[in-house]
């Protein structure tokens, strides 16, 4: 049986900028109070005005977290700063079902991918408007703005791979990524 409908789609996504809009969009934010324990040096972390802006996350989440088979979508927006020497960045998880892969890609802004496997080898990517990245099963994952402006990436990921903190809270990443005479570089600790 055919149905003789036309619709429109109940949620949109501006190509430029990535903003979603619509029907169940989810938007949250992580201030500087949000983060503790994610940077490096704490004096200046305790410095800053607890209420900054880092970043902020809208995501299409249409199925229940956790359902086999479907797909999320996400926006995630950082702001540029610096807590020391080390870049704003998202808090970094690997999935909860650790095996679930997603994919990252740049929309505006300069920034870096950071990357660890299983083994805690941590390396990056660059990412830049239309910079695509394919992270893959067992690789904890987290942004930094390493730009002067927003840096905005988009996210597509599997329903059931949830959200491990746990293990970058209690052991971080093998390697941070600072600001050294200007340039990012990821450096030990
Ligand atoms: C992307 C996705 C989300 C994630 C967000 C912020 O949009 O990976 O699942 O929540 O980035 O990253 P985090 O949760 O690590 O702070
Ligand atoms: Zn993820």
């Amino acid at each position: 049986m055919m149905h003789n409908s036309i619709s429109e789609p109940s949620q949109s996504l501006q190509p430029e900028s990535g903003y979603l809009q619509g029907e169940g969009i989810m938007n949250s934010e992580k201030r500087i109070k949000h983060l503790k324990g994610v940077f490096g040096d704490d004096d200046a972390f305790n410095k800053l005005d607890l209420e900054k802006l880092v970043y902020k996350v809208q995501a299409h989440l249409p199925v229940k977290e956790g359902t086999p088979g479907g797909l999320y979508f996400g926006t995630t927006t950082i702001q540029p700063g610096k807590i020391g020497k080390e870049y704003f960045m998202t808090r970094g998880h690997f999935h909860a079902n650790a095996d679930r892969a997603e994919y990252y890609w740049g929309v505006q802004g300069d920034g870096m991918l950071i990357l660890m496997d299983s083994n805690r080898c941590t390396w990056a990517e660059r990412m830049f408007p239309g910079s695509l990245h394919y992270i893959g099963s067992f690789i904890a994952h987290r942004v930094a703005n390493t730009g002067k402006t927003p840096l905005i990436f988009g996210a597509c990921w599997i329903s059931d791979a949830g959200h491990n903190y746990e293990e970058i809270a209690s052991n971080g990443f093998s390697g941070r990524l600072v600001e050294i005479e200007g340039k990012p570089k990821l450096v030990e600790g």
